[in-house]
């Protein structure tokens, strides 16, 4: 098979030694002797050394070039298992096999050992390290900034149905992709006061200092020979902080207590997706990254600049959400306590210098935080977002004079009974440029969210469409396909140029690649089959519709619409009404958030109706339900191959992109979806007729909550709704009852046309070869949603920038 990627030239033999070199000097020992985790490190180092000279080579030419950069804040990533990705990115996979055979290894057990960094929570973390490949790949010169937490996003468990969350440490072996730089070490400030200098100048002197310590991780691109970095941040308390009389006078709690308090900072991330989470010590994590990353910004400024005035040709920061939304503070008090700038040219250099992107039109899931609280914690930082919104109203107040209303809503600081800042507005009003992550979400977020400031700054609204990195998610996760794509279109351009996918199309008519296309599918799952015996128990026929749901657990995405279908499908089959019934594998994944108590409760739900479900010998020949645990990166990597129907069914409005339909879509599953977020492009590119749509869309919505919705009706109407409600209220009578009275989300105004539209999946599916065709249909037109055209709109429309091209 030929992929377009940078071979790196080595031979198995010399592969193999540098493996046995890396065991005997890095481990300390011999193949003889080496434990799994001495040969898996020794694996990884080696693969890794194929990466270090590219590394070296690009940082030298970004240094000789001294271009513009792209530094990407994001308090997530999701960034996948390293060892597949780097292997097919350093161009060794096929060379480490052979090495490993023949050293007696086995690559399949040494890859088991590999963990991927959970350091996010789902499709906001993922699309950060999509983006990050893809800015490697297109050869842009760009640093991720994150944190690096010690535990990441919990493992999921469940017990009689209901989720158990572990801690995730994560490097508890050590991590080999990662390289340490604690010379690079930064101070970061908390609490204490301020202090007047001169005009608006002001000194903070900080009542706590945490140190923060960088490491870094590769970031290869394929195809080219960029290589380029993410860099994460550890809390490290100084050594001072150890309190060495307590120690001695046995007093060891109250020996580490600073530590423990510094080090809390990066202890753990986050466990919430879509939600605003207001506790100090996030805050206090936010501050932490922003303060870390700008110092290492400006170092790196200042190795090939010195005028301040070049700093926002030089440097472009992307705010990903509002979580990294305080450097904007922080950059005016470096610029202007610290360097001494006035405020105006400060002002218009960090202006100009970050760019906002928003991930959410869920009102709760825009960050606030209580002034007095950040008045505590870090009291300069209020002081400057005080006069940025000053300066800001007096702006609004010229624009629409006597408009207090107006002044109000635009307000960084939102009044009531406790004084609030909030983030989004401080993003908008500080960065040259907003957008949104889905044509539609973009048009929603200047019409309703933020609708005031797109009137103000009409010009700095954009739509950047989220995508999907085809390495991982097609190469590394589905090879079969890959492979049979390769083969029909002649080589592995498609890799880094997805648009050729669209020369598929002639295929879909074909009947010989109809049939390889569905073996592939089968053979895929197969493996799931396979998987999902090993860790649940449950059989699933790998001949069975695989229909497929994998997200976050969130009550807009409308899980418990997909379990109302299930049960209604369940009592179709008990009553012996198969006529519209095909053998399906019903598949969820995903978490919800420790504290999300209804999220939960649909989750067991799920749990409770699968076991039924699949103890029912009459009904389990026709329906198989597994909720497969701990869903990450990896897990996707298994399902999304196998899946011949993506479940996109969050109500309108609600769902700011989603990304597992654009993954879903470009591995040949159908989607069923409601008219929200990427789902609208998707169904626009792949074509109305290969796609199953259903539902109220947005300004149905917005009219049926205005009559004034009333989710009995539905009840009281639909005699086969009404059967699954009472059904789900044997089960869980709070969901039933929550459901008939209140159904925030619209599931039962949705519900009929939903059961309606999966029995045209069904009768769809009868048809093999018309299914094949639209699933061929379906990748062969989603070359859009490739994250590197994504990245190539933020360098046309926001970044300006172009590549630096690495010499080999
Ligand atoms: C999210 C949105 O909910 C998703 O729709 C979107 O695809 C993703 C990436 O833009 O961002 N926002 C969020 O807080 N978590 C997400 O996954």
């Amino acid at each position: 098979m030929t992929y377009a990627t940078t071979h790196s030239g080595t031979t198995p033999g010399d592969f193999g030694r540098e493996l046995l070199s890396n065991l005997y000097y890095q481990r300390g020992t011999t193949l003889e002797s080496a434990s799994a985790q001495d040969a898996y490190h020794s694996l990884a180092l080696t693969v890794r050394n194929r990466l270090v000279d590219r590394y070296i080579r690009t940082a030298a030419a970004h240094y000789q070039e001294n271009p513009r950069f792209i530094y990407y804040l994001s308090a997530e990533y999701m960034l996948g298992r390293q060892l597949d990705q780097n292997l097919l990115y350093s161009g060794t996979q096929e060379c480490a096999h052979s090495a490993l055979a023949a050293l007696g290894l086995s690559g399949d057990e040494l890859d088991a050992l590999d963990v991927e960094p959970g350091l996010g929570n789902g499709g906001l973390g993922r699309l950060a390290a999509c983006l990050l490949d893809a800015m490697a790949t297109q050869d842009i010169p760009a640093v991720g900034y994150g944190i690096r937490y010690d535990y990441g996003i919990f493992q999921q468990e469940f017990q009689d149905g209901a989720q158990v969350e572990h801690p995730d440490d994560w490097t508890f072996y050590g991590n080999p992709w990662e390289f340490h730089a604690s010379d690079d070490q930064q101070k970061v400030g908390f609490y204490g006061h301020t202090e007047a200098l001169d005009g608006v100048r002001r000194k903070w002197v900080p009542g706590e200092i945490v140190l923060g310590e960088p490491s870094h991780m590769l970031v290869p691109g394929y195809g080219t020979t960029t290589v380029n970095i993410i860099r994460l941040w550890k809390a490290r308390a100084s050594p001072q902080s150890f309190n060495l009389s307590h120690f001695g006078a046995g007093q060891y709690g109250e020996a580490v207590e600073e530590i423990v308090r510094s080090e809390n900072i990066s202890k753990v991330l986050y466990p919430d997706d879509s939600t605003e989470l207001g506790r100090e010590l996030r805050l206090k994590q936010q501050h932490f990254l922003v303060t870390c990353a700008l110092r290492d910004i400006v170092r790196r400024f200042r190795l090939c600049n010195s005028d301040w005035d070049h700093f926002a040709d030089k440097v472009v920061i992307q705010l990903n959400d509002t979580h990294p939304v305080m450097a904007i503070a922080e950059l005016m008090r470096m610029l202007v306590d610290e360097e001494g700038l006035d405020w105006d040219r400060a002002w218009s250099i960090t202006r100009r210098t970050f760019a906002y992107t928003c991930h959410t039109l869920l009102p709760e899931a825009l960050e606030t935080w209580p002034v007095e609280l950040m008045r505590r914690l870090l009291p300069r930082h209020l002081e400057i977002i005080f006069l940025i919104n000053h300066l800001f109203l007096q702006e609004v107040a010229d624009r629409y004079p006597g408009d207090d209303a107006k002044l109000r809503e635009l307000s960084i600081i939102a009044e009531g009974a406790e004084q609030r800042v909030r983030m989004a507005h401080l993003a908008v009003v500080g960065s040259s440029a907003v957008n949104g992550v889905a044509e539609l979400h973009s048009r929603l977020l200047a019409a309703t969210t933020l609708h005031g400031f797109a009137n103000l700054w009409p010009g700095r609204f954009h739509n950047v469409t989220n995508g999907v990195s085809p390495r991982r998610f097609v190469r590394l996760a589905n090879p079969r396909l890959a492979e049979l794509i390769t083969e029909r279109l002649g080589d592995g351009g498609w890799l880094t140029d997805l648009d050729q996918l669209s020369r598929l199309e002639p295929a879909a008519a074909d009947p010989e690649f109809r049939r390889r296309w569905r073996e592939v599918k089968r053979l895929n799952r197969e493996d799931l089959a396979e998987q999902t015996l090993a860790t649940t128990g449950v059989v699933l026929d790998p001949d069975a519709l695989c229909d497929v749901m994998i997200k976050r657990f969130h009550e807009y995405k409308r899980q418990l619409l997909r379990v109302l279908h299930v049960v209604t499908l369940y009592h179709r089959i008990r009553r012996g009404e198969v006529a519209d019934v095909v053998p399906r594998s019903i598949v969820f994944g995903g978490k919800a958030a420790p504290g999300y108590y209804v999220a939960k409760r649909i989750m067991k739900l799920a749990n409770r109706v699968a076991e039924v479900v699949n103890a029912d010998p009459a009904v389990s020949p026709y329906l198989k339900m597994v909720f497969l645990p701990d869903y990450n990166v990896s897990r996707a990597q298994l399902i999304i191959p196998a899946a011949d129907l993506s479940e996109q069914i969050s109500l309108a409005g609600k769902e700011a992109s989603g990304t597992s339909n654009m993954k879903l879509a470009l591995n040949g599953a159908l989607t069923i979806g409601t008219l929200d977020g990427a789902n609208v492009e998707i169904r626009d590119r792949v074509g109305g007729e290969n796609f199953f749509l259903f539902g109220l869309d947005t300004a149905e919505v917005a009219a049926l909550r205005g009559r004034g919705y009333r989710p009995r009706d539905h009840y009281e109407r639909d005699a086969e709704l009404r059967e699954v409600v009472d059904a789900v209220a044997g089960w869980d009578g709070e969901l039933a009852d929550d459901l008939m009275h209140r159904d925030e989300y619209l599931t039962l105004a949705d519900f009929r046309a939903y059961v309606d539209c999966q029995d045209r999946v069904a009768r769809a599916w009868r048809d093999p070869e018309d299914w094949t065709r639209m699933s061929i249909l379906n990748t062969a037109r989603s070359g859009f949603f490739s994250a590197d055209r994504t990245v190539r709109d933020y360098c046309r429309d926001i970044w300006h920038v172009t590549p630096v091209y690495v010499p080999r």
